[in-house]
């Protein structure tokens, strides 16, 4: 990278700056799959992960933070200076994490990404299992880092919060479809010519009901899924951003997406 580039664009609506190497919106790519990292207050946990992600495969990574006021935006993009490999999206304001991943989408169809993966900032995935859900990717449109198949599982996680994760996953496999055990699963790889047959405009929801929801839209639209172990361990630093709204939103989704099922008024 000879030069420093930003630019400002707007983007639904959201003040946001790409730094990196970016030209009109996109990325060049040096690699099939582009990794995304949606930050909010991550300052700690990105130093640590940030190394991990890049010795693990061959990935670009997309930092996409949303106003973060913890010092995450200037490690990153002194990040991002020093590695070509690594990207930083700023949006100017706290829009959900299903916006941040709207958008990152965008961009790695814009640039041309053959996989774009989901992957959580506080550590809580493991950096291992990248590979395996690229190679997963190149025979099936979505792979999930999936806790709820065997030899997957949590650790670190208070019997209330396991509980909330088992009822919610098992509740909408009764709903929706016995197709995948991991519903609420932040950790992904997702075929980028799968997304642009898939409608995203559409979905407006953030933590746990954006995944149920766009894990939805492959089911539904018949596309290729496929879980993959994953042990998923309780962040170490920085605070979760889950909570009641959040577990509301995903409770009334499911009931939304389960009438739209039932009545055939789904778009795809
Ligand atoms: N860009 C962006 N990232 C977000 C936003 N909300 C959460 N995140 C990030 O999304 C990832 C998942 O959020 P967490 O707070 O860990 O929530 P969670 O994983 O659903 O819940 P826990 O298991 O309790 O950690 C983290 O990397 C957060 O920093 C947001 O509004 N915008
Ligand atoms: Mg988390």
């Amino acid at each position: 990278m000879t030069e420093f580039q930003s630019s400002l664009q707007v983007f639904r609506g959201v003040e946001s700056v790409l730094h990196g190497r970016l030209v009109d919106g996109k990325i060049s790519c040096r690699s099939i799959a582009l990794l995304v990292l949606p930050t909010f207050n991550e300052r700690e946990s990105i130093e640590e992960l940030l190394p991990k992600v890049l010795g693990a495969a061959t990935v670009d990574v997309l930092i996409v933070d949303d106003g973060s006021t913890d010092e995450t935006i200037e490690f990153a993009l002194e990040f991002a200076r020093g590695n070509e490999r690594v990207s930083l999206l700023h949006r100017s304001e706290k829009r959900g994490l299903g916006a941040a991943y709207l958008h990152a989408f965008d961009v790695a169809i814009a640039s041309g990404y053959e996989i774009v993966m989901e992957f959580d900032a506080d550590g809580s995935h493991p950096t291992d299992v990248i590979p395996a859900l690229i190679e997963a990717a190149r025979e099936n449109d979505l792979v999930i880092g999936s806790r709820y198949v065997p030899e997957g599982g949590i650790e670190g996680w208070s019997v209330d919060r396991r509980f909330i994760s088992f009822f919610a996953n098992m509740w909408t496999r009764t709903m929706l479809s016995r197709r995948v055990r991991d519903w609420t699963a932040g950790c992904k790889a997702i075929r980028t010519d799968a997304l642009r047959a898939i409608d995203l405009e559409c979905v407006k929801t953030s933590g746990y009901g954006f995944q149920i929801e766009v894990t939805w839209k492959f089911v539904r639209s018949g596309l290729r899924v496929r879980e993959i172990p994953i042990i998923f361990r309780e962040r170490e630093s920085g605070v979760s951003k889950f909570g009641k709204s959040i577990a509301f939103e995903a409770f009334f989704l499911v009931w939304r997406l389960f009438a739209q099922r039932v009545f055939g008024t789904t778009k795809h």
